[in-house]
């Protein structure tokens, strides 16, 4: 089948990337049922990268099939976990080997920093592929006492043929940390890519093929969100479907998926993550942590730390070094060494963040900083941008805007910090800063968020779970929390000698 190759010539890396343009199904590159394709796009330019075989309802039925087949003769309880362990951690080495391209073709196709990617992202993505590689021969019930004529134990078996779809915010990382957990706790997956970042997950599939994954234990079907999503959420034949993308997508998914098979659901979505700094913080690093929080990755981070609340000891203090160092992000092409910023995933979502800037604008905030497009109109480049003067009620402070866009806020007591920091429909993530170890404490438990950092934002780690509190999430994933997902208990009742009269 038919692939995509390109010569890139860049300060940061040169060299041939490549990616297969079919659905990966069932072991094999094929093309889409209905022979049509779908435009990837670089959004650096807006050029076409290449084009990409657009799958269809009838292709999940396929790859769904193959998928079941594959669990019941290759995967699931007919191969032990050590098995699966050993294929995960070669598919973990085969990434390692390409980390350099990996990272070129999720450069090229999703916006992110060549140097982000090739130093922090992809690594990442490898280290949960090894993560899960070694939890597979270790997931295990349990042995319950009960009474000496009975031996009562659990299982922890895999649930079969598993769902997964994907955002294009962090497109190779989501895909290996959806992955990983799945199969290594023996299930197999049909797995939709974002639309708009199919490269990255496609060019992964070859080493899957390479380290000698048995045919449809992965399934990868690139499609978009109205078709391919929402016939694997209706499904009959999908036990579980685990999703990350937008609260109004996770809010259809688990529609369809109470009037289809009941199948179970776990969703990372939204947030509105506050960001509490104190007095006595430490404000240079305040102020490094809170810029990574909200800017890195053009701000398209679902744990994007996007309110900012300062105690008024050190609000002006903050806010001029803060914007100092909004001012020094140098925004611009992915693969120019000095960029610290690249472009946003799209034009529509360029459009998106622009309209809440105009939204603020109109409620009456303040751009304290930045809040235009950088080079013009027609790009993708946002500047980054600082809002002061808002109130509660506004649209920016309430909703998720997925871009460079921050809200600095001005509170002068712990109390009510803490009740503005949890007046959202949101709980993801939430962070504070503080050098006194009781407060750190106690308003980190008080914070409703899945994930409280302290002194420090957009700390990740394979081990340890991520997830939300409220409408952005259910279920946790990473870690063994996530493995905990992936599997049907069953309890298992013996009778060694208790007699009926
Ligand atoms: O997301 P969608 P969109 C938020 C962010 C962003 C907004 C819109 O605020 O501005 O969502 O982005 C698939 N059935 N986040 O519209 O729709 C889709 O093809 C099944 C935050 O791009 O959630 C893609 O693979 N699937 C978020 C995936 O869902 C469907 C990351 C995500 O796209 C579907 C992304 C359907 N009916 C966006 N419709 C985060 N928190 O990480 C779409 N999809």
């Amino acid at each position: 089948h038919s692939s995509w190759s390109y010569n890139l010539e860049t300060p940061v890396y040169v060299g041939k990337i490549t990616a297969p343009t079919g659905l990966f199904i069932n072991g094999a590159f094929v093309d889409g049922s209905n022979n049509s394709t779908i435009d990837v796009l670089n959004p650096t330019t807006g050029e076409v990268i290449t084009q990409v075989s657009e799958g269809t309802s009838k292709d999940v039925d396929i790859a769904v099939e193959a998928a079941e087949t594959a669990f019941n003769t290759a995967w699931g309880l007919k191969v032990p976990g050590s098995v699966r362990g050993k294929l995960l951690a070669k598919l973990a080495t085969l990434m390692e080997e390409s980390t350099d391209e990996l990272a070129a073709i999720e450069a090229l196709n999703s916006g992110s920093t060549y140097t982000v990617m090739r130093e922090w992202r992809v690594p990442m993505c490898i280290a949960f592929i090894r993560y899960y590689a070694g939890w597979a021969d270790k997931i295990s019930g349990q042995v319950i006492e009960t009474d000496e004529r009975k031996l009562t134990y659990t299982r922890h078996e895999p649930i079969g043929v598993v769902g997964q779809i994907i955002p294009w915010n962090s497109p190779l990382l989501m895909f290996a940390a959806k992955i990983a957990p799945a199969l290594a706790a023996g299930n197999t997956v049909v797995m939709k890519p974002s639309e708009m970042t199919p490269l990255t997950a496609l060019r992964v599939c070859t080493m899957v093929q390479e380290a000698g994954f048995p045919p449809g234990v992965l399934n990868v079907v690139v499609g978009y969100g109205n078709t391919v999503g929402a016939a694997m959420s209706s499904h009959m034949k999908i036990d579980m479907i685990s999703f990350t993308g937008s609260t109004l997508t996770g809010r259809t998914i688990m529609e369809a998926a109470a009037k289809s098979n009941l199948k179970n659901v776990t969703m990372e979505l939204g947030g509105k993550s506050p960001n509490i700094i104190f007095n006595d913080a430490d404000l240079d690093q305040a102020v490094k942590w809170s810029t990574r929080g909200i800017f890195l990755n053009q701000g398209q981070m679902c744990f994007a730390g996007s309110r900012i609340y300062v105690q008024s000891g050190i609000y002006d203090e903050f806010l001029t070094k803060f914007t100092a160092q909004a001012m020094q992000r140098r925004i611009g092409d992915p693969f120019n060494p000095d960029s610290n910023q690249g472009p946003q995933i799209s034009s529509h979502q360029t459009e998106r963040i622009m309209g809440y800037i105009k939204s603020g604008i109109e409620d009456g905030a303040t751009v304290h900083y930045g809040g235009y497009r950088h080079g013009g109109e027609g790009g993708n480049f946002i500047t980054p941008t600082i809002f002061t003067n808002t109130t509660p009620g506004m649209k920016i402070v309430r909703e998720e805007i997925f871009g460079p866009v921050s809200i600095v806020i001005k509170f002068d007591d712990q109390e009510d910090v803490i009740r503005q920091a949890n007046d959202t429909t949101y709980g993801l993530a939430a962070a504070v800063f503080t050098q006194n170890i009781s407060q750190a404490f106690e308003v980190g438990h008080a914070l409703k968020a899945g994930t409280v950092w302290v002194n420090c934002y957009t700390e990740l780690s394979p081990g340890i779970p991520f997830g939300g509190y409220k409408q952005s999430g259910i279920g946790r994933e990473y870690g063994s929390y996530a493995l905990e997902h992936y599997v049907n208990v069953k309890a298992m009742h013996v009778n060694i000698g208790h007699k009926l009269p």
